[in-house]
């Protein structure tokens, strides 16, 4: 363990020269990619329905076991094509717990997402607590797999299906995820993938819709594409959701090289387990072996009361060290705008999502970092709380 009096907090030089993040970008084979971009600029064919788009969606496709990829330029619109294809409105049920785009993108068409409790053991929507929200308005539920873990979808499906309510899922976090030994990307209605640049997966910026429901699936290819179905008619309103070749390409690429970054992640994962078991108060969420997982988020929940420090304590000691953990999805969407003045009684009813914004964040992992560096992010961490009373009195 390191002398505490090294520690940045206490003077000493930060341990890391450079910025430690979370969510830095999965590159995959540098080659590869820029023999797609080539391929891409010889063609001339540099949007709207491509051919790299056409094979990033066949790909997600097959590897997710779904009928339909519909790719979109982003998981946010990507969301809000879902919502809409799906014919929600008046109220749908989603977490608070979650990367406030969910809650956006019903907002977005004016519809009221009527935030609901986690459970504290999977941070994923309790299908009880769902069911106590439903009112005559409700069209609709949106769980959010997060952390890449999915949700209780029987206990979700039970309700929707008693309420007659549509399922959907954000499942940003999910690609190459399985509940029950099926894949991610078959379940409710549809499900919405990310593949923005923090993601595992990444295509810059992107996203898609998976669907085995072909009339949802055409409904959002129409959408994606200001709703033309053919040229000169437009029989939808649509927006422009398309994503671009070269993104198809960067997703084509990483999807390629997801074993290695899955490797890396878990590797990590399982190395930050190990270091952290030990430490009073810290425990690092686990992923269920029997299923597939991605490990992209190594998320660590924080006993103030044990550990000597509180969440925000050991995250402000890593960032002196220039290690920027996260403090993912503080604090709630309920209290971000424009739901903390619409809904300011909202938190009444999520007790668990509370305390899981002050308790809960996530430390840099994925295959720009290096197992000496999750080594060192544990020793600050192991110092900081050995010493905590010291520490304390110097934040
Ligand atoms: N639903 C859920 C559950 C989601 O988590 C998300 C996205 C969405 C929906 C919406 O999907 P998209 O429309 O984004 O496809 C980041 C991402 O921007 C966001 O995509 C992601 N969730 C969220 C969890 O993380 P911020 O606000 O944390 O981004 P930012 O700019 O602070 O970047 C995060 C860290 O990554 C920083 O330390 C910097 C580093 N970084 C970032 C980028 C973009 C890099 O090192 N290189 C980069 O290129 O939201």
């Amino acid at each position: 363990m390191r002398d505490h009096r090294t520690l940045a907090v206490f003077g000493g030089s930060k341990a890391f020269a450079e910025p430690l993040h979370v969510g830095r970008p999965n590159i995959g084979d540098r080659e590869k990619l820029m023999a797609r971009f080539g391929d891409i600029l010889d063609r001339r064919w540099l949007t709207n329905d491509g051919p790299m788009v056409r094979a990033f969606e066949a790909k997600v496709a097959e590897l997710s076991g779904v009928r339909h990829c519909v790719a979109i330029c982003n998981g946010t619109i990507a969301l809000e094509i879902m919502i809409r294809a799906a014919g929600l409105a008046g109220q749908v049920i989603v977490p608070s717990y979650t990367f406030v785009a969910t809650a956006h993108a019903l907002q977005w068409q004016e519809i009221q997402p009527v935030f609901c409790d986690v459970d504290p053991a999977t941070h994923n929507l309790d299908p009880a607590r769902v069911d106590a929200l439903v009112t005559p308005r409700t069209t609709g539920i949106i769980g959010v797999h997060l952390w890449g873990r999915p949700c209780d979808v029987e206990g979700l499906e039970e309700v929707a299906k008693r309420r007659g309510l549509t399922l959907l899922f954000d499942a940003s976090h999910a690609f190459l995820c399985s509940r029950k030994g099926r894949m991610v990307g078959g379940f409710g209605s549809a499900e919405v993938l990310s593949f923005h640049a923090t993601k595992f997966c990444n295509a810059f910026e992107g996203g898609a819709i998976l669907t085995n429901d072909d009339d949802l699936a055409e409904k959002s290819r129409l959408m994606r594409n200001f709703g033309f179905a053919g040229k000169d008619r437009v029989i939808y309103l649509g927006s422009n959701g398309k994503m671009t070749e070269v993104c198809a390409a960067m997703g084509l690429t990483s999807i390629e090289s997801a074993p290695e970054f899955i490797a890396a992640n878990r590797e990590h994962w399982l190395r930050y387990k190990r270091r952290l078991a030990g430490l009073p108060g810290l425990s690092v969420i686990e992923y269920d072996p029997a299923e597939r997982n991605n490990y992209h988020y190594v998320i660590v929940e924080v006993d103030a009361a044990k550990a000597g420090l509180t969440r925000d304590q050991i995250v402000q000691v890593l960032e002196s060290e220039n290690v920027l953990a996260r403090r993912y999805f503080a604090p709630g969407a309920h209290r971000m705008e424009p739901y903390k003045s619409e809904q300011p009684l909202a938190g009444f009813v999520l007790p668990v999502t509370l305390r899981l914004a002050e308790t809960v964040f996530a430390l840099p992992s994925g295959s720009a970092v290096g197992a000496a560096e999750v080594e060192a992010v544990c020793d600050i961490m192991e110092t900081a709380i050995a010493n905590a009373a010291a520490v304390a009195a110097k934040l």
